[in-house]
C-alpha cells in the first residue's frame, strides 16, 4: 500500500523511448538504452517515470497506434526487458507509469482487422462505422458521414470500399476510434489495465482520454469562416458519458486494488471547471489531468499552425487561473514540455541571448507552483528546438500532413516553430557522435548544439540547467510548503514579472521571476513586506550569483523563504 495522494510530492520524468538511448546501434532508442541510463534519473531525483508507448505498432504515429496492448515492439526490446526495467526502477525507489492509448487502436490491431472484415463481423460495433451522407455517392469528397476534421489534417473519416461504409478516426486514418458505447470494448480495456497492474506497474498516463465518449448522433460541427471542415470538438471533447466511463474504469481497475497508483488523463481542451470535477478525489476518476490552456497562449484559437506573439501576461494569467481553480478541489499537473510540444526555452525563453537564465527561470516558476511537475527528457538540460533545414529531416505525421498543404518554405518555418519533432530529436548525452545517443545512424537528426549542450557537460557543473532542475526537485522533497502550500499570486505593475507566494501555516516561500530579456525595476524589500510583513528572508535559490534587491535582470528568478 501507499499513502493517499503520495504523488503530491512527486516529480515525474517522461521518457520518449524512440529518442532516449539506443543500445543496439539501429538508431532507435530502446528499453536496453533506458536501462543503461538509470543513473541519470536517479541522480536527477525523480520519483516516477512515465514511459511512452513501446507496444507493437506499425508506427504510423510513433507508437500511438497500437496493434498489441500486451507486448513490446521488437524494435524497442522484449517484455522481459520491460520487467527488468520495472524492477530496476523500483529498486531505486522510482515508480513506473505507462501510456494507455485507448481512444483508438492501430488499423493493424486484430480488433480492427475483425471489425473491418464486414458489416456482419462480431466486432463491427467496436469502432464507429457509418454509411455515407444521405444522397451522396459513397467515397466521393463531401460524402463523409459528418464534417469533422482529423487532428492530422483532412476528414476524420476513411472510406472502406469493401463494405461501402466509413470509419471514424480523430487522428490518422491508421488510428480508428474505438466505440466506448460498447461495454465489451470497455471491459477489454479494463482487462489490459489490470494485466499491466498485475505485472507491477504503478499507473497510467491516458492518451486523449476526454475524447472517448462521443455523442452517438455524430452531428456536423460548426464551420468557421474560411474553414474547410466543421468543429467536432463539442461532440467528443467532453462527451455525454465521459464521467460514467472513467468512474467505471476506476471501479473496475483501481478501487479495490491495494497500492499507490498515479493516473493522469491527457485532456486537450479541458476547462478548469471540468478538470476540478475529473480530479475531485471524492468522485473516483483521475489523480490529475494534462490541460492545454497554457500551451495555447502563443497560438491562434483555430490552429496550432497559426502562431501569435508570446506575451508573458497571457501565460501568467492562465497559470494563475488554473492554480486558483484547483485550489480547493482537485490537483494540477505542471508541465512545459512533452513529445508533442516545441521546447520551452525556444518557445517562451530567449535561447540565443539568455539560454541558461530563461531555461532556469521557466523551470522555477513551473516547479514551485502547486501541483505535480513533469519533466520531459532533455528539458532538464535546456534542450532547444531543432533547426530543420528541409522537410526530408521531418518525421512526424502531423507535420508532414500539414506540409502537404503549402509551399515547403512556409511549412518548414512553422514546423521549426511548433512542430512536434522539436521534442523528438535524440537526447543529448555527450558531445560525441550522435550526442552519445546511438553508435548507429539516428532515426531523426541530432541537434547540432549537442557539441556544448549535453548531459555530460552539465552534471556537476556549478552553473547548469541540469543542476538547477536537481535543486528544484530537492526543494520539493525537502520543503513541505512546496508540496502543500497555498498558492497566492502577487500582482505587480511590471507585466513581465511573475511573482507568487506559497504559504503553509508559518512557512512562506516567495518566487519572483522576470519572464523577459529586459531588466525590470522591482522593490524586492516591499514585495517581501507585501508577502509576509515583518519577516526576515533568506535566498533559497536563484539563477544569478548575487540577488540585487532593486532589479530583476534578464530572466532572473529569486526564490526566498521567510524565517
Ligand atoms: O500534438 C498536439 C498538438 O500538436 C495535440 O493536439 C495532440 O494531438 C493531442 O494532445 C493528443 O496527443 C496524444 O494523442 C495523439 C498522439 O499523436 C500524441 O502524440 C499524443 O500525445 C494520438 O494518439
Amino acid at each position: 500500500g501507499g499513502p493517499a495522494g503520495w504523488w503530491r510530492s512527486a516529480v515525474v520524468y517522461q521518457v520518449y523511448v524512440r529518442s532516449f538511448a539506443d543500445s543496439d546501434g539501429d538508431g532507435i532508442g530502446d528499453l536496453g538504452g533506458i536501462l543503461s541510463r538509470l543513473d541519470h534519473l536517479e541522480d536527477l531525483g525523480v520519483d516516477v517515470v512515465w514511459l511512452g508507448p513501446f507496444y507493437p505498432s506499425p508506427h504510423d504515429d510513433n507508437g500511438y497506434d497500437i496493434s498489441d496492448y500486451r507486448g513490446v515492439d521488437p524494435v524497442f526490446g522484449t517484455l522481459e526487458q520491460l520487467d527488468t526495467l520495472l524492477a530496476e526502477l523500483h529498486r531505486r525507489g522510482i515508480r513506473l507509469i505507462l501510456d494507455l492509448v485507448v481512444n483508438h487502436t492501430s488499423d493493424e490491431h486484430p480488433w480492427f482487422r475483425e471489425s473491418s472484415s464486414g458489416p456482419q463481423s462480431a466486432k463491427r460495433d467496436w469502432y464507429w462505422w457509418r454509411p455515407s451522407r444521405p444522397g451522396c455517392e459513397p467515397g466521393t469528397p463531401g460524402a463523409e458521414p459528418n464534417n469533422w476534421e482529423s487532428f492530422f489534417s483532412g476528414p476524420a473519416w476513411e472510406f472502406d470500399r469493401a463494405s461501402g461504409e466509413y470509419f471514424l478516426h480523430l487522428f490518422s486514418r491508421r488510428q480508428p476510434d474505438l466505440n466506448w458505447e460498447n461495454p465489451d470494448v470497455r471491459e477489454a480495456v479494463y482487462d489490459i489495465m489490470n494485466w499491466w497492474l498485475d505485472r507491477g506497474v504503478d499507473g497510467f498516463r491516458m492518451d486523449v482520454i476526454n475524447f472517448i465518449s462521443k455523442d452517438p448522433h455524430l452531428p456536423d460541427g460548426v464551420v468557421r469562416p474560411g474553414a474547410e471542415f466543421g468543429d467536432g470538438f463539442p461532440f467528443f471533447g467532453y462527451g455525454p458519458r465521459i464521467h460514467r466511463y472513467v468512474q467505471e474504469m476506476h471501479r473496475r481497475v483501481f478501487a479495490h486494488r491495494p497500492g499507490a497508483f498515479l493516473t493522469v488523463g491527457e485532456m486537450p481542451g479541458v476547462s478548469p471547471e471540468q478538470a476540478a470535477r475529473f480530479t475531485d478525489p471524492a468522485r473516483g476518476e483521475f489523480d490529475m489531468v494534462f490541460q492545454f490552456e497554457h500551451m495555447g497562449v502563443d497560438q491562434s484559437e483555430s490552429s496550432k499552425w497559426q502562431p501569435v506573439p508570446f506575451e508573458p501576461p497571457r501565460l501568467i494569467q492562465s497559470l494563475v487561473r488554473w492554480q486558483d481553480a484547483l485550489a480547493e478541489t482537485g490537483w494540477n499537473s505542471l508541465y512545459w514540455n512533452n513529445h508533442d510540444q516545441p521546447r520551452v526555452v525556444s518557445r517562451f525563453g530567449d535561447p540565443e541571448r539568455y539560454w541558461y537564465e530563461s531555461a532556469t527561470a521557466l523551470a522555477a516558476v513551473l516547479h514551485l507552483q502547486r501541483g505535480t511537475p513533469f519533466v520531459y527528457q532533455g528539458e532538464e538540460l535546456g534542450m532547444t528546438n531543432m533547426p530543420f533545414t528541409s522537410l526530408d529531416e521531418v518525421r512526424d505525421i502531423e507535420s508532414l500532413n500539414h506540409a502537404r498543404k503549402q509551399p515547403e518554405a512556409d511549412a518548414l518555418d512553422r514546423i521549426r516553430r511548433v512542430g512536434r519533432d522539436n521534442a523528438r530529436t535524440p537526447m543529448q548525452w555527450t558531445d560525441g557522435p550522435a550526442a552519445g545517443f546511438t553508435t548507429g545512424i539516428p532515426w531523426i537528426g541530432v541537434n547540432p548544439n549537442s557539441s556544448w549542450l549535453n548531459a555530460r557537460s552539465q552534471r556537476r557543473a556549478k552553473r547548469s540547467v541540469y543542476e538547477f532542475y536537481r535543486r528544484l526537485i530537492q526543494l520539493r522533497h525537502t520543503l513541505p510548503v512546496v508540496v502543500d502550500g497555498a498558492f497566492v499570486h502577487l500582482p505587480v505593475p511590471e507585466s513581465s514579472v511573475f511573482a507568487f507566494v506559497r504559504r503553509r501555516d508559518d512557512e512562506v516561500l516567495l518566487v519572483t521571476a522576470n519572464l523577459s530579456s529586459e531588466p525590470v525595476g522591482i522593490d524586492l524589500a516591499q514585495t517581501h513586506e507585501d508577502a509576509s510583513p515583518g519577516r526576515t528572508w533568506t535566498v533559497e535559490l536563484g539563477n544569478y550569483d548575487d540577488a540585487d534587491p532593486e532589479t530583476l535582470r534578464a530572466w532572473e528568478v529569486v526564490v526566498t523563504r521567510a524565517l
